[in-house]
Order: C-alpha cells, then structure tokens, then sequence
C-alpha cells in the first residue's frame, strides 16, 4: 500500500485532563460524514508505542530523542488521522497515542492512567497494548498492574457490557518463538483475569467475552528496520481489518459528531460516573443531526436560484419542479452528512428539516397556484361572454376544459417533497369560482334582457295611444327600440 504524507496529531486530552473540542477541526473532521474508527496504543513509558503508530498509520506522533537520554515524550492523549483517503470501507481511521504508564513523572499518581486506559476502551475499536518481549512474563516491565487496570475498568465501568480488539504487539522479537511468547502472556493474563475482584453480574465472565485478543510480535525497528516495516505492514493490514468489521465504541458515529462523543465520553470518566455507549450514540446523533439540518435550512435559504424563484415566481415556467430539484439537493446533503447517525433521530432531523423549508417554500407556491387559478378564470369569463355575444343564452360550457387545464398547472407548480394537499382545495376553490362566474353572468344576461322587454313594452304602450301628432314620435321611439335591440 502506497504511503503519502503523514498527518500531523493534535492534543486530544492534556496531562491535566483537559479536553481539545477543537481537534475535530484540527485534523479537518468537520464536514467527514464516513465513520470513525479508532485505533489506540497504551503501554508503559518509552516501550515504542508512538515509534509503532507512526509507522502503522503514517503519522508523526513525537518520538523520543534519545541523544537526549531516556525521558517521557507523550504526555496526555493524541490524536492524527491515517491519512489514506478512504483507506478501508469509507472508515476514517484515527489512531490514538497516549502517555506510557509507570513512569516517574506521576509517581504513584495512578488515576490518570486509569482515566487513559478507560478512555481507549471506551472509544477504540482496536486498543494496542505495546510491551517489550523480555517482559512477557508479566511479573516485571510494570505491565502487570497495567494489564490489571485495562481489565478491572472493563468490566466495572461499562453499564453495557462490550467487546474491544485487544492487540499484543511485542517488540524486539527475539529468538523465543512466537506461540510461546503467546502462550506465556496468555497464561499471565488468565492469572490476573482470575484473581481479579469481579462485580457480582460478572463473575462468571471469560476474557473473551470482553476482548478479541490477538498477540504479534515485531522485530527490533532500530536493529532490524526492514524486518520491522515488512512486519508492521502485516499488522497494519490486519489492525485495519478488525477495526473496520463489527460495530466498534462509537458505533457508526461520523468522524465530524466523534468530537462530541469523544468529549461526553471524557467527561462522564472525569466524573468518575460508568459509561452508558449507546445513550452517548444517541445523544450525539440528536445534537448532530439537529445540526447538520439546521445549516441545510440556511444554506437552502441563501440559495440564488431559489430566491431568483421566489422573486419572479409567478413568471418561473415549471415552478414546482425547479424548485423541487433545488429542495432535494439540500435534502441529499443532509441524507449524505447524517447517513452513519442513529437513524431514528436521523429521520426525525429530516422530517423537521424538509417541514422548515417548506414554511419558506409555501407562501411563494400559493401565489404562484392562485395566479395561475385568476388566468384560467379570466380565461373562461372570457370564453363565456364570447359565447353569450354569439348565442345570446349562456348555455351548456365546457367547464371540464378549464378545471383539466388548471389540473396539469397545478402538476407543474406541485413541490414533490411538501407535505401539504396541493391539489384538492384549490380545484374546489376553482369550481365554485367558476359557478359563481356562470350565476353573475346569467343575472347580468336576465337583468339585460328583462331590461330590453321593459323597454319594448314602454314603447308599444306608447305607440297604441294612436293620435296623429304621436305617429311622428312613435316612429323614431320605434327605431331607437330597433337599434337598441340591434
Ligand atoms: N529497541 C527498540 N527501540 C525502539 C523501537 N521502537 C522505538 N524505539 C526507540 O525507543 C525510544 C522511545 O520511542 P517512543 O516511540 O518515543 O516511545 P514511547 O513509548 O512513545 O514513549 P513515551 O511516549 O514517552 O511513553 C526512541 O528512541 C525510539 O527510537 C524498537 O522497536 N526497538
Ligand atoms: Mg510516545
């Protein structure tokens, strides 16, 4: 597999416990939709953990100088992105290095170790426990009480029980073979497991009903560097592998909501509270989603064509399907950014991000639907006084003509993703405008008529009063009758 550039690790949690929020937009996180998976290594001081993850995954965790002497270099917990784009099944892999345990530097302090070793198990899909060979046997080397802490805040502090990928990476093979080295390390882990004071709900509970273990052990990468990186790019396949099959700590939570979790995570392990892993899911899915679809719900709002649209509404030839398309391309990107979120809280985002935009999209859809309902009346007002003009009665009109004609507009205008009756009320609406239209036009026709027959029999009255100086007068009432009546 071709490296490229390494990324650089931001600090995650300092020695004091402090939290950097911010590290999502450091490793540029914020807009990766793709799930996390996370990759930790703990192990006592200066044993070559950050040494190991930068050759795993291509980052520059800081390394001990040892021109120097032998001193701590990792304090607190780091964090760098693997940097192949989508290297495995669109997860993005972060790898996180801490600070090694049983070194001088906090004496007998051990609560943030604990704190550090609760952290990993809580967030990583894979937890590296890194450890020289010569001290496989577990009696020295500091990583018996290490071990001892792993699993004691396992099996306490989770309120549901979970399994992590525990990886055994020896270091400075040596000419011990491999499956001894294994079973040696098992038999001292078996020991601890046993020995440890289990809560009653567990005490029946195996190893491997809390880790996938898996042991490998590395060559010198000092003596032997080539041996070492052939060796590393095997682990690396493998490490890759398991911590992109199967669930993990987070869940399918995106590299952009890991931040949140990681944090809630952190915060609870402060308080010394237990962990509830799907609560925190859940919780982070509700936040983020909300978010994603609240910055849709601008975006679409500040969109050029859609307010174009809005301006000119009533001239936009297929309102409904322009604005439509405009609607799905910010209901595409929601479906995109929250695809890996909890999908009950996901759903319910949408609902609420596509109810939002249509409150923006209805008062410009009605105008544009009650326009298009005054031209089709205009349009059959006119049609009827034509009618009446050649007829003289308003007969029989072809109604269906206009409500058909307004139908196919109303199919124009409709905006597919609203959620509000777009044709029923509207149609109605034309019916009975149209009625109305056809009573006024009769009345008037009746009163215009009866108009006329009233005139008429004024003038008839008239011309029977039948004395010669009247004949002149009856003749011209008689004429202006004939023209008025054309
Ligand atoms: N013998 C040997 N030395 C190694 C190996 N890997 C790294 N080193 C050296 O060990 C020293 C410590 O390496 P780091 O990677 O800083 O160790 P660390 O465990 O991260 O140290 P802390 O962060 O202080 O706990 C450096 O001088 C490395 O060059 C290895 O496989 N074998
Ligand atoms: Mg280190």
């Amino acid at each position: 597999m071709a490296q490229v550039e390494g990324n650089h690790p931001t600090l995650l949690i300092d020695g004091d416990g402090n939290f950097n929020s911010k590290f999502v937009e450091d490793l540029k996180l914020a807009a990766v939709s793709r799930p996390v998976a996370v990759v930790s290594v703990f192990g006592v001081q200066s044993t070559g953990k950050s040494t190991l993850m930068n050759s795993l995954f291509s980052t520059k965790f800081k390394v001990m100088d040892a021109s120097q002497g032998m001193h701590q270099t990792t304090k607190g917990i780091w964090v760098a992105k693997y940097p192949l784009p989508n290297p495995n099944g669109g997860h993005e892999i972060l790898a996180v290095d801490t600070e090694g345990s049983d070194g001088i530097e906090r004496e007998d302090d051990t609560k943030f170790e604990k704190q550090t070793a609760l952290f990993c198990l809580a967030v990583s899909n894979t937890v590296i426990v890194n450890m020289k060979c010569y001290t496989v046997n577990l009696n020295n080397g500091g990583n018996q009480p290490l071990l001892r802490t792993v699993f004691e805040v396992m099996i306490r502090k989770f309120c549901t029980p979970r399994k992590v990928n525990l990886v055994f990476v020896l270091r400075d093979k040596n000419k011990c073979p491999q499956h001894k080295l294994e079973e040696q390390l098992k038999a001292g882990m078996y020991k601890i497991w046993e020995e440890m004071k289990k809560p009653k709900a567990q005490l029946n509970a195996s190893l491997e009903d809390f880790f996938n273990i898996e042991v490998v052990a590395l060559s010198s990468f000092e003596d032997k560097p080539e041996q070492f990186e052939n060796e590393v790019a095997g682990l690396r396949e493998r490490i890759i592998s398991i911590s992109t099959s199967g669930e993990g700590a987070a869940g399918s939570t995106p590299a952009s909501g890991f931040a949140d979790y990681a944090k809630k995570i952190w915060d609870q392990i402060k308080e010394d509270k237990d962990l509830d892993l799907p609560r925190y899911r859940i919780m982070v899915a509700e936040i983020r989603c909300n978010a994603i679809a609240e910055e849709k719900y601008q975006s679409f709002c500040k969109n050029r064509s859609w307010l174009q649209i809005e301006k000119d509404a009533i001239k936009v030839q297929g309102f409904g399907a322009k604005v439509s398309q405009i609607i799905d391309i910010y209901l595409s990107q929601y479906d995109e950014e929250a695809q890996h979120y909890d999908e009950t809280k996901r759903d319910a985002s949408r609902k609420q991000l596509t109810e939002d935009i249509m409150k923006v999209v209805k008062p410009t859809y009605l105008s544009v639907v009650e326009h298009m309902r005054h031209q089709i009346l205009e349009k059959f007002e006119e049609a009827a006084m034509d009618e009446l003009k050649e007829n003289g009665v308003l007969v029989a009109m072809n109604t269906n003509k206009y409500i058909n004609r307004f139908k196919n507009q109303l199919k124009d205008a409709a905006v597919k993703q609203a959620n509000w009756n777009q044709y029923a009320g509207q149609l109605i609406q034309l019916e009975s405008e149209i009625d109305h239209a056809i009573k006024i036009i009769r009345d008037t026709n009746e009163l215009l008529e009866q108009k006329k027959k009233d005139k008429r029999a004024f003038w008839f009255k008239l011309g029977s009063v039948g004395t010669g100086a009247l004949t002149a007068a009856t003749a011209v009432g008689s004429l202006i009758l004939a023209v008025a009546l054309g």
